[in-house]
């Protein structure tokens, strides 16, 4: 076990309360099961979970997207859970454990690094574990992916496909079709540093990356999610950009316009990137992530995502000079839609869900019209301020179940002091049944004090409340992203 003494970390956001350094790998068997773990949940749940394993020598509010990636598993099997943690063997992270302390600067800034550092990748593999093709990656946008052991959580390496690979980046929002078993990707700054180009690949359900195109953004955006339908690949651009000359300067990666266009780009998914058409969306809008998409039968394209009228994450709004206060945001889950056939660049957006993230959908709808899906929002009824934590400061308390057949919204709320992490949908194996959510939920009894725990819930009874509780064995910082294998 490394060393759990977080000192040296600044007293700051990044590294107190819910996001204090933890900086430990384990295995832990046989943990404390409370309820009954329902037959269809066996499997691994698969979890990111960012910790710095130094101090920062920089001041950076951007550091909570850098922290670096660790892969925990929850594992269920024959009733019993085991969990384990590693940290992912990035070139980042092997270097700077050589050398006993922090070589990377600010948040996806090189200009920023140690001279140590050059020449050193510094992609931190912190955001989704993607599993696929028999193939566990742990990702970042910002550069390639890393694979990582599912059994041993060991790292095997950085991944480019078997040499395949042209871009420099992949997304962390990889789209999976149902019914191909193909893997939809791209990666934006795919040239290097705040450049426009836009990589866009198809990965096929034996592992082969089959085709990747590049194509030109309208400018630098941060790009963190993408959708797939069964036709189609989609494009959102909303106004975070980047700039090579701040960078240079040893500024921020990201500033957010509140006067920029947004753009949807829509492409045949088996078509050529010259086929794109844009769509301008409205200015300043901002959303890291997409529910699902797909096309009704009048050939129209359906975009449904978590949506606000400025980017959510406090530090990006700062380093911009946007004066907006989260609760002002306009959050929404917003379905854009679009005539892929038809004339003009226009999009029409209508209001299918309430403030928040962390969609999910059951993998079998990708890119198919979805009856149903899951998200976390803050209890509009709590009276004491949300649990901080994570990139936005505040942690989501209430699970929904929006239905979008007209049937009324299910919730579950948590008591005060409690947060959910991102869950993840386990489908069942009985006829009508809806299947089953997994999410982290963070207790928090005093300044220093959590405690956590993993719940099993039925997917369509959320008031019911988890039929299974599993106790963390250590502390967790929180989660980013999640993914189920069966
Ligand atoms: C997000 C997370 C990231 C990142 C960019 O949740 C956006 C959004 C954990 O890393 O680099
Ligand atoms: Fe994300």
């Amino acid at each position: 076990m490394a060393d759990a003494n977080p000192g040296g970390f600044p007293h700051e956001p990044n590294y107190i309360g819910l996001n204090t350094p933890q900086r430990a790998e384990y295995a832990v068997d046989d943990l404390v099961v409370t309820g009954t773990i329902p037959d269809d949940v066996a499997g691994t749940f698969f979890r990111a979970v960012p910790d710095p394993a130094f101090p920062p020598y920089v001041s950076d509010a951007g550091a909570i997207l850098s922290a670096d990636g660790m892969i925990s598993a929850i594992r269920f099997a024959g009733g019993k859970v085991s969990t384990a943690i590693r940290y992912v063997g990035t070139a980042r992270h092997l270097a700077e454990q050589a050398a006993g302390r922090a070589l990377f600067g600010k948040y996806r800034n090189p200009f920023t690094d140690r001279p140590e550092a050059k020449s050193i990748d510094r992609t931190v593999a912190n955001t989704t574990p993607v599993w696929h093709a028999g193939h566990l990656l742990m990702t970042k946008e910002d550069g390639r992916p890393y694979r990582v052991d599912p059994v041993t959580l060991e790292t095997l390496g950085q991944y480019d496909f078997d040499g395949a690979l042209r871009s420099e980046t992949m997304t962390a929002h990889v789209r999976i079709d149902p019914e191909t078993g193909e893997l939809f990707a791209f990666g934006y700054e795919a040239a290097g540093l705040a450049s426009t180009t836009i990589s866009y690949f198809i990965v096929d359900r034996t592992g082969k990356l089959v085709r990747e195109q590049w194509f030109e953004a309208p400018y630098c955006a941060m790009m963190h999610d993408f959708a797939i339908t069964r036709n189609y690949a989609l494009f959102p651009i909303y106004p975070t950009t980047a700039d090579l000359d701040r960078l240079k300067a040893g500024g921020d990666h990201w500033v957010h316009h509140q006067d920029l266009d947004s753009w949807l780009g829509v492409m045949p998914r088996y078509g050529d990137v010259s086929d794109m058409r844009w769509f301008r969306g409205p200015r300043g809008v901002s959303c890291y992530h997409m529910m699902n998409a797909f096309e009704d039968e009048a050939g129209r394209i359906h975009f449904d995502q978590c949506l606000s009228d400025s980017n959510a994450f406090p530090f990006i709004r700062e380093a911009s000079g946007i004066a907006m206060a989260q609760g002002d945001l306009n959050g929404r889950l917003a379905r854009w839609t679009v005539d892929p056939k038809g004339p003009g660049d226009t999009i029409s957006e209508t209001v299918i869900g309430p403030p928040g993230d962390f969609p999910v959908i059951p993998a079998d709808r990708q890119g198919r019209q979805q009856s149903h899906g899951w998200m976390l929002t803050m209890n509009p009824e709590r009276r004491a301020p949300p649990v901080s934590g994570g990139p936005v400061g505040a942690m989501f308390d209430m699970l929904l179940r929006l239905d979008f057949t007209g049937a009324p919204p299910q919730a579950l709320a948590l008591p005060m002091g409690s947060c959910f992490n991102e869950p993840v949908h386990v489908p069942s194996k009985r006829p009508g049944h809806q299947g089953w959510l997994l999410s982290v939920v963070d207790h928090q009894a005093g300044p220093d004090s959590f405690a956590h725990e993993c719940w099993i819930i039925d997917a369509g009874d959320l008031a019911a409340g988890p039929v299974a509780r599993v106790a963390m064995p250590h502390r967790l910082r929180p989660q980013v992203h999640g993914w189920w294998a069966a």
